[in-house]
């Protein structure tokens, strides 16, 4: 699917109602300055639809755009940013609780790492809480054009064990070249084709009698 048409919805500080929710969703997680915003650019053509910025951890609010009038693109708060007390870490985890717990029309996530680095705990943790969630997701390696082609795949290797996906499900991406546009393209025909499901497994109040789901405060 190229994506045709690209508009700005809302940014919130706490995921609630905004106008024309409804409509299938898809996240864009990762840690901060990972390239959640240069990703959206991208994928719409448009340079200047998610700020994008060179200081880590500013925005952290959940910014809402509609994609071709079909879907709604979620980017989430970064995590992972230096020097954040406590409190606004806690803040930040509550969110993306909310988040997950209350969009009943997300369908999957983005998870975005840099390729040249090893994942980091929260994204490990990411990881884990979505598997957990029963959520479908897709790695995104970004920065690709940061390393040579031939070096990709071997970067690949500790991403792919710290996430436990394969190789083949990650998607190579770069906001500078266009790397992995037609994959994630494919992508959302294949995540937007899918017939929506009722929830077969417990609901969240079953799970919270149980073992806890919780994004954890470190
Ligand atoms: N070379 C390169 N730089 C990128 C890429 N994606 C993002 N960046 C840069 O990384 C920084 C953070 O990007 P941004 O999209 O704001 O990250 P976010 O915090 O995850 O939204 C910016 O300076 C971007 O220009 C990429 O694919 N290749
Ligand atoms: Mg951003």
């Amino acid at each position: 699917m190229e994506i045709k048409q690209a508009e700005f919805v809302t940014s919130m500080a706490q995921y609630g109602n905004f106008a024309g929710k409804g409509l299938p969703q898809i996240a864009v997680a990762g840690k901060s300055n990972v390239g959640k915003s240069s990703l959206i650019n991208k994928l719409c053509n448009r340079n200047k639809l998610a700020k994008t910025s060179a200081t880590p951890g500013k925005t952290k609010l959940i910014n809402v755009f509609l994609l071709n009038r079909s879907f709604h693109l979620i980017d989430l708060p970064g995590y992972g940013f230096a020097r954040v007390d406590k409190a606004e870490k806690a803040r930040w985890g509550k969110m993306m609780q909310d988040y997950f717990e209350q969009s009943d029309e997300l369908r999957h996530v983005f998870c975005l790492v840099d390729i040249r680095h090893e994942p980091t705990e929260d994204d490990k943790q990411m990881n884990t809480f979505l598997r957990q969630m029963g959520i479908p997701f897709t790695v995104i390696a970004t920065k690709a054009d940061k390393i040579s082609r031939g070096a990709r795949q071997k970067q690949l290797a500790p991403i792919c064990r710290a996430l436990f996906v394969q190789p083949w499900e990650v998607i190579c991406w770069s906001s500078e070249d266009g790397t992995g546009r037609d994959q994630v393209q494919k992508l959302l025909d294949e995540i937007l084709a899918e017939p929506v499901e009722e929830a077969e497994g417990p609901s969240m109040a079953e799970l919270e009698e149980g073992a806890p789901i919780r994004w954890e405060e470190k």
